[in-house]
């Protein structure tokens, strides 16, 4: 398709086929992480809010280091598309809800002095899982990140958490208004998760600094918990060309969705919020449960699909879903490895939840790419795996599924010499990649490669360091991957499941009959 180059930027002044959905009269809201997610997600729920109930709920958004997005924003009055696709086409929405954007590393004193404004009273984050300085191997606040370390020392602080201790100081210095935290990231219990590291920051501080703040947080300022869910697949030049058709006009940083969307939230906002029900989001006491069911099923379920589709030599989640062995896989991981780990929120049924998400994932018209799935492993899969994998060693069973994951994992990331993942495993990207790769130099097999990277406790935290069983069957499917392929790893995996799924049913019949 070639864009028409009469075309206009898109702005609140050009007359695009689309108005934007709402123009805020002020900022309620400062967003930390200005990706794709967010824009496409809390951006509509926060639109439809204002639509329909009004309120000063703008959002200012600040990217964390790109410019990218930030310079589109500036050239677009704050505005971009959101384009929702399925296989029976595409439609388009602009939320409308940005009122200013900045980039946090270049700008950080100015998240503190957002943070003190008492016209601000949410701060939303969507930073991904790395972006919580957390360390696995600790279970605290990582002290040892040098970025972490300066900012305790003082300085414009660059870390989130630096960022959000550091604003809530100043906020207690400006008349302490009360503020609501939420994290909008795929992790469990990410409202505790976040106040448990700011607050460790605050006590890091040096002697009496930040005692007004922790009073602050005591007083008024509150961690929900959220669990938040879209798939948003990475923007493709392919869509700019569809969105500026449609729109008649130049869109430089549209957003594509799946129709799916779901929010859940703790209702814990004291200083107010948007009427986020009217988009659909749902405010309950059992998040927990909503994040557990979504990190695992979906999420866990969807790794698994992404490094057994690369290792295929598949570019995208609807292909590799499509592959009936790995449809068994997913189907076996789901069933016999997440569900029994989960605890189902009320009023939610699970077999139609995980149908749905079968239907989600053959969207073939979204383009969802293993490679940007399988990317970030090394954060992502510590929120998805160890609980599940030790409730199943624990209760005497081996979660043969969850292994088969790490193993594509370290196929992907951390073959060993002489062994070539793929175009698709290459391409994606993980902070923990140079570290993997010094570990799969020197191993001589599997088990050497999963001991040194499971016993290394970074990755998977402690638990899963001791269970040796565990460990060697994710080096023995490593090898499998490596010498037979990955469809003879799969075959394997499914059905030593099947077997030890058989033998519980006997074993129950027989306590059921005794
Ligand atoms: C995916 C998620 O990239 C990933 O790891 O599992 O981004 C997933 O698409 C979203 O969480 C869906 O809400």
């Amino acid at each position: 398709m070639t864009i028409n180059a009469d075309l206009r930027i898109l702005s609140r002044a050009t007359s695009a086929a689309i108005a934007p959905q709402v123009a805020p009269t002020g900022a309620g809201i400062l967003h930390l992480g200005l990706g794709s997610f967010h824009r496409a997600h809390q951006a509509m729920y926060t639109a439809a809010a204002i639509q329909q109930s009004g309120g000063d709920w703008g959002i200012i958004g600040a990217s964390s280091r790109s410019r990218t997005i930030v310079d589109a924003m500036h050239a677009q009055d704050f505005l971009y598309s959101v384009a929702t696709i399925s296989p029976a086409g595409t439609s388009l929405a602009i939320p409308g809800v940005h009122t200013d954007a900045f980039v946090a590393a270049e700008q950080p004193e100015r998240v503190v002095t957002h943070l003190a404004d008492p016209r601000i009273r949410i701060v939303t984050l969507t930073v991904t899982e790395n972006g919580y300085s957390y360390s696995p191997a600790t279970e605290h606040l990582d002290l040892d990140d040098p970025i972490v370390r300066a900012d305790v020392q003082g300085g414009s602080p660059r870390s989130t958490i630096g960022q959000l201790a550091r604003g809530i100081q100043a906020r207690a210095a400006a008349g302490g208004e009360a503020l609501t935290i939420l994290s909008c990231d795929n992790l469990a219990s990410n409202g505790t998760h976040t106040e448990k590291l700011v607050r460790e920051f605050l006590h890091a501080l040096p002697g009496g600094d930040a005692a007004d703040a922790l009073a602050l947080l005591d007083r008024s300022v509150a961690f929900p918990s959220s669990m938040v869910d879209r798939i948003v697949p990475s923007t493709t030049p392919q869509l700019r060309d569809e969105v500026a058709a449609l729109l008649g006009a130049h869109d430089r940083i549209p957003v594509p969705g799946e129709p799916f969307t779901m929010w859940a939230i703790e209702d814990r906002f004291p200083g107010g919020r948007p009427d986020w029900e009217a988009g659909g989001a749902v405010f309950t006491s059992e998040v927990g449960r909503y994040e557990q069911m979504k990190v695992r099923l979906l999420n866990g379920t969807h790794s698994l699909i992404a490094y057994l589709g690369a290792l295929r030599g598949v570019g995208t989640i609807p292909e590799a879903i499509g592959i009936p062995r790995i449809e068994d896989a997913a189907r076996t991981i789901m069933r016999g490895e997440y569900e029994p780990s989960v605890e189902v929120p009320s009023g939610v049924d699970v077999r139609a939840y995980e149908a749905e998400l079968f239907d989600r994932w053959s969207n073939s018209a979204l383009g969802h790419r293993t490679s940007q799935v399988g990317s970030d492993g090394s954060v992502k899969l510590r929120q998805r795996i160890p609980e599940p994998a030790m409730l199943a060693l624990d209760a005497g069973r081996m979660p043969h599924l969850i292994a088969l994951t790490v193993a594509g994992y370290l196929s992907c990331l951390a073959p060993l010499p002489g062994f070539d993942p793929g175009v698709h495993a290459a391409s994606m990207t993980d902070p923990a990649r140079e570290r993997l790769a010094a570990l799969s130099a020197s191993a001589r097999d599997g088990d050497e490669l999963a001991r040194r990277v499971i016993g290394e406790r970074q990755l998977f935290g402690a638990d899963l360091a001791h269970q040796d069983a565990f460990i060697a069957r994710v080096g023995a499917l490593v090898d499998t991957i490596h010498r037979h392929g990955v469809d003879a790893a799969i075959s394997d995996a499914v059905s030593a499941a099947e077997e030890s799924m058989l033998e519980k049913n006997l074993t129950t019949t027989k306590e059921g009959r005794r």
